[in-house]
């Protein structure tokens, strides 16, 4: 069980308005007690913040807002005293441009630096186009005067993309990593992983990706090569884990990243699930009409089918790209957000996958839905703000569908308490905290038995005591059923029935088997209901039997 600490949001220890290590040390007790296996902290390396550390400009030292090294192996001895494992991340598909590769590039064609990166001449004439993220035109080439040549820049024009044609490039990031893992670090996140290997002839599209940038970028001529050569060279030297960021993974690629016998990387987490629900025509809006449970039943029973002998999954249903859980995926009411929150977690520990549970969604922290483009702070929505008022597009509409989409939803302060800013810092937070602080903290939830945050920790000690919900056989059941998800696990002879209702509504599930003798592990109701055998839930009830 990983837990994803954002730590630029965490807990502030300096006063400065921004989450740091000193912070985390500080909240050690804390995780531990949540009973998670392992850490992953987002990037903490030093970093201009143009897309808050993912933009890295030294990989060996620490981000100066965050901290020392001294702090760093501070936090690592002082998980390691807990037995809690610390993943960090790798970003290693580009750097940022104030990076000394980059500077040195960007200086002259003939630098030794130069095929570090990805130039394209511009008397050659304009290259192809190759779509970027967080570009104002959607434009990953950026014009550079300095040598009168283009770089790649699939996210921000600060975050050049590496060349990874080049061994050298693959021989500086391997030494990143034995840097790290001989300080004992436990594995990595490899953001954006799937991106690394580039035709370097950068023609126009191949027709076959149907005009589907992010699948052909997935899709690199030697991008499985690499990870081999960094299991041979690095992974396998070490009692580490790696897990890829799996964008424009599907099935039908990803067992090539993780089957045991390829030797690449343990696992990945993929985007299919995590992506419905979006409103077809608008970039990244979700649809708040929500979303169809029969086509969320299908992706993760096949992604978990496609695990049933080998390899391993994981699951999630947020992270820091992400809108809170409980608002994106249950119900953020008054009446409904409690067991809505616990229902969702329910499934995320009850599933035959590894989950990544991002810090908050313990606490069924809600989108802050800001009102107003000032208080946002990610690039990513600036950005498309920047385009739409550039095209004349309707700016409230937008400002209206981020309530429910932004990224930054994820973003603001953990709240921990009810004093001023929510326990997080004595200074002024670098992003509003969300003001319900004062009813949804850490501190309030620790003392109410039936808190989220009770529940949560309830659930892990369910899953680590019951190898059937880690390791048991998944069946879906009563598939077609629009408001309850369903299932059983098996293990040997032993048996579980899960059954989450994701509706307001009374649902009924209808399921061949009978309940009435099962031994209740798990509900996020407190009173127990008269039952038959046709089971009837409440709304968004989770209960978990061992039939
Ligand atoms: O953010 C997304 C959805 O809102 C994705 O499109 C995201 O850009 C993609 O998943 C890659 O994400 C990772 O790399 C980015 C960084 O901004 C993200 O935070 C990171 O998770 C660039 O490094
Ligand atoms: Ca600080």
């Amino acid at each position: 069980m990983i837990y994803q600490i954002y730590p630029r949001s965490f807990k502030d220890n300096n006063s400065d308005g921004i989450g740091d290590l000193q912070g985390i040390i500080s909240k050690l007790d804390y995780i531990k007690n949540l009973g998670v296996d392992a850490v992953w902290l987002n990037p903490i390396f030093s970093s201009p913040n143009d897309d808050n550390g993912y933009d890295v400009s030294d990989y060996r030292n620490i981000m100066s807002e965050f901290g020392t090294m001294q702090d760093f192996d501070e936090l690592l001895q002082g998980m390691h005293k807990r037995g809690l494992k610390l993943i960090l991340d790798l970003v290693a598909n580009h750097t940022s441009d104030e990076h000394e590769w980059f500077k040195q590039s960007r200086s002259s064609r003939d630098n030794p630096y130069r095929n570090y990166y990805h130039w394209w001449a511009a008397e050659k004439g304009k290259p192809a186009k190759r779509y970027s993220f967080f570009d104002v035109e959607s434009n990953a080439w950026k014009y550079d005067e300095q040598t009168n040549a283009y770089y790649l820049h699939y996210f921000s024009i600060k975050q050049p993309d590496l060349n990874w044609e080049n061994p050298k490039v693959r021989q500086e990031i391997y030494d990143i990593m034995r840097f790290w893992f001989d300080k004992g670090v436990d594995g990595f996140r490899m953001d954006v992983i799937p991106f690394i290997s580039k035709d370097t002839n950068f023609p126009e599209l191949p027709e076959k990706y149907h005009g589907d940038f992010i699948r052909y970028y997935a899709d690199g001529p030697h991008l499985h090569e690499y990870l081999h050569e960094m299991y041979r060279e690095v992974l396998s030297k070490y009692n580490v884990m790696s897990v890829a960021e799996g964008v424009g993974v599907k099935t039908n690629t990803a067992m090539d990243f993780v089957d045991p016998e390829r030797n690449e990387l343990n696992m990945l987490y993929h985007f299919d699930a995590i992506d419905i629900g979006y409103l077809p025509d608008v970039y990244k809006t979700i649809d708040p009409k929500g979303y169809d449970l029969i086509e969320f039943k299908e992706i993760y029973s096949k992604w978990n089918d496609l695990f049933g002998d080998k390899g391993w999954g994981t699951i999630y249903l947020c992270n820091h790209d992400r809108p809170r859980m409980v608002t994106r995926w249950g119900n953020d009411s008054d009446e409904f957000r409690e067991l809505s929150s616990k229902m969702l977690t329910t499934f995320l520990f009850t599933m035959r996958a590894t989950p990544f549970y991002y810090n908050g969604d313990e606490l069924g922290m809600t989108n802050i839905k800001f009102d107003r483009i000032d208080d946002y702070r990610d690039i990513e929505t600036i950005n498309m703000y920047k385009q739409i008022e550039a095209s004349g597009g309707d700016l409230q509409q937008f400002i209206e569908a981020q309530k429910l989409s932004a990224r930054d939803n994820s973003r603001t302060p953990f709240q921990w308490n009810d004093t001023l800013h929510a326990g997080f810092t004595s200074g002024v937070p670098w992003i509003k905290v969300n003001p319900n602080y004062t009813t949804i903290n850490a501190e309030q939830q620790e003392k109410d038995d039936n808190s989220c945050l009770n529940y949560f920790k309830k659930l892990i000690k369910l899953r680590k005591q019951t190898s059937t919900l880690i390791y048991g056989k998944y069946t879906l059941l009563d598939k077609n059923n629009m408001k309850v998800y369903a299932y059983t696990r098996e293990l040997n002879d032993h048996k579980i029935l899960v059954l989450l209702n994701f509706s307001k509504d009374d649902a009924q599930a209808n399921v061949d088997l009978k309940v009435a003798n099962a031994k209740r592990l798990i509900c996020n109701y407190t009173d127990v209901p008269l039952r038959n055998d046709a089971i009837t839930l409440r709304p968004y009830e989770a209960v978990v039997y061992e039939l």
